[in-house]
């Protein structure tokens, strides 16, 4: 394939396709359950992504068919949280969620099969989801002993609605692709053999889209659901545009030359 090595992990592949960058979670013995390690190799490769201005669009994924991620590595669950290398008991892929949400570029999930507990979650908060025909959706936490009551419930219900939020939680059922689609839980569901063909389409368009626009959009739209944290990331966003401007460079250029700054030869639009 086209894809080349960004930096080698051990959890996980990091790749790209010139401004199109790939994470797949790299553990398909146990259908890519994470542990904090793959979690903190995740978090490293995005946030790669989010500074290198040449990557416009991420895709994660699950390395074979069988899943796109299983959820937190149950083998290394300690009582409070998931344990790696470090030894510290963590739940650090609600790091990553937050992460995955505020990175200014769209991410792709890519779902071949199973897409469970922990690692459904991941697929919900990234912006659009294209399923492979064997994709299979499921919450297990009722049945693990485990529960997601932030982006997993509330924005999961916001997403496919609150009934059928409820439902997916409360009786753990899998679901295909097909009754994904149907509840608006992804985009699009195409044959296996077409699934990463279909994602390179989807990213070839949105990257001959206006990267700002695209980033004012999700950026809203995670204000809308995410309070005070998303006005933050917005006005953080408006505060960039106006740095760009000579409204702004004069505050700054006053300030460092000692001089009452003028602001009056700048227009006060509508
Ligand atoms: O809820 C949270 C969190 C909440 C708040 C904050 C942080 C959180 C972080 C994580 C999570 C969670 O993810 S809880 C939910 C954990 N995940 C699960 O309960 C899913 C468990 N796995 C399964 O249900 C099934 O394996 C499967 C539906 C994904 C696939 O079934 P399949 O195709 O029949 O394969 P299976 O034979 O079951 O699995 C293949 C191998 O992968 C097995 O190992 P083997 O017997 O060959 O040695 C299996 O044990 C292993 N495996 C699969 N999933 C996991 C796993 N090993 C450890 N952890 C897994 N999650």
């Amino acid at each position: 394939s086209d894809w080349k090595t960004i930096k080698t992990y051990s959890e996980i592949l990091f790749e790209r396709q010139g401004k199109i960058a790939k994470i797949t979670i790299n553990r398909p013995e146990v259908r890519n359950a994470f542990t904090p390690d793959t979690i903190q190799e995740m978090i490293d490769a995005f946030n790669y992504c989010r500074d290198d201005a040449s990557i416009g669009v991420i895709i994660l994924t699950g390395q074979g068919d069988l899943a796109f991620c299983s959820g937190g590595d149950q083998k290394v669950r300690g009582n409070g949280g998931y344990v790696g290398k470090d030894h510290i008991a963590r739940l650090n892929v609600l790091d990553l969620q937050h992460l995955i949400r505020i990175i200014p570029k769209p991410v792709i999930a890519m779902v071949r099969g199973w897409s469970v507990g922990g690692g459904n979650i991941l697929q919900l908060v990234c912006d659009l989801t294209i399923a492979a025909d064997n994709a299979k959706f499921m919450q297990t936490g009722p049945k693990v002993g485990s529960f997601d009551a932030g982006y997993g419930s509330a924005y999961l219900a916001r997403v496919i609605g609150h009934k059928r939020a409820k439902e997916v939680w409360f009786l753990c059922h899998p679901y295909t692709a097909e009754e994904a689609y149907q509840m608006g839980w992804v985009n699009k569901v195409v044959p296996l053999a077409d699934v990463e063909k279909e994602t390179l389409a989807w990213c070839r368009e949105i990257l001959q889209k206006s990267p700002t626009a695209l980033r004012f959009i999700k950026a809203a739209m995670n204000a809308d659901t995410d309070g005070l944290a998303g006005l933050q990331q917005i006005a953080g966003d408006s505060t960039m545009l106006f740095y760009e401007s000579p409204e702004a460079q004069e505050g700054r250029d006053a300030y460092l030359q000692k001089r009452q700054p003028d602001f009056d030869k700048f227009p006060k639009f509508p």
